[in-house]
């Protein structure tokens, strides 16, 4: 900072125009608090509403929500110790085996999830694991390319709350089980990256349990006035840490039960 009071222009609205502007426009830029540290968490999920506000003005529409940093290994490389969601929208989802498209992308980054489909609504607060997994109609072997709009993926919580928790595609495997059918604090998963394995962790890693990052998201929407919704999409956060996509390159997620999902950067 200079000491000048040149930024004193920075609010909601242009929180918003800015990360609209470099998802649009495919561009990374410096953390926003850096130049406004007057955005604090609760301003940064006002600004990440409004976002995809102007994503469903726009003609897309939500399909769930996203859970990030729920697990040490992404904590840890973010430097940031504290979940937090953001919303999907139709736009977002890959078909599957479709290839990245590199092109509509700044600097995508794939990590393993599991992934729940909602058979019931679920509103917080109060919502424990088990609560939260009763609402589960089936659980997914998937991933996310995450695709932070800042430089390097160098953000402060806030930051990174506003941009969306760096959504941006994700996609899941052909198998689709009950949570009734597996463990899912043990369901294993196992990243390769051109057929070298480069990380591997179980479902635990996920807030001891992915049902506890579910839990996590009922309740911290609720306190925001928002219900998680009948049909909807829920990604429960990296397992491990997220890969570079690489154009030509691959990424495979093996899961112990949930199938072989696979991703190609074009
Ligand atoms: C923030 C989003 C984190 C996850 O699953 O942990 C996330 C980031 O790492 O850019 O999606
Ligand atoms: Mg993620």
């Amino acid at each position: 900072m200079t000491g000048t009071d040149a930024r004193t222009d920075w609010d909601l609205a242009r929180v918003v125009d800015e990360l609209a502007a470099a998802e649009a426009g495919r561009y990374d830029r410096t953390p926003i608090t850096e130049e406004f540290p007057g955005l604090d968490l609760a301003l940064a999920y006002e600004a990440q509403d409004e976002l995809i506000r102007r994503k469903v003005a726009a003609g897309q529409t939500i399909t769930g929500v996203k859970l990030g940093l729920t697990s040490r290994a992404k904590q840890r490389r973010m430097g940031i110790d504290a979940p937090l969601t953001g919303w999907l929208t139709d736009a977002m989802t890959l078909p599957a085996g479709a290839p990245v498209p590199l092109g509509e992308l700044i600097h995508p980054r794939v990590e393993p999830e599991i992934v729940f489909v909602l058979g019931e609504d679920l509103a917080g607060p109060g919502i424990t694991a088990a609560r939260a997994l009763r609402s589960v109609a089936s659980v997914h072997g998937g991933f996310e390319i995450i695709d932070s709009r800042y430089r390097d993926f160098r953000f402060t919580l806030p930051d990174v709350v506003a941009d969306n928790a760096s959504a941006a595609r994700w996609g899941s495997g052909p198998v689709a089980l009950s949570p009734a059918d597996l463990d899912l604090s043990l369901e294993a998963c196992l990243v390769e990256v051109d057929g070298e394995v480069v990380d591997t962790a179980t479902g635990a890693a996920v807030q001891g349990h992915p049902a506890e990052a579910l839990a996590l998201a009922a309740n911290s929407l609720a306190a925001r006035g928002h219900r998680l919704k009948a049909g909807w999409i829920v990604l429960t956060g990296g397992i491990t840490d997220a890969v570079f996509l690489r154009p030509g390159s691959t990424v495979s997620v093996h899961f112990s039960h949930l199938g072989t999902v696979t991703v190609t950067g074009a």
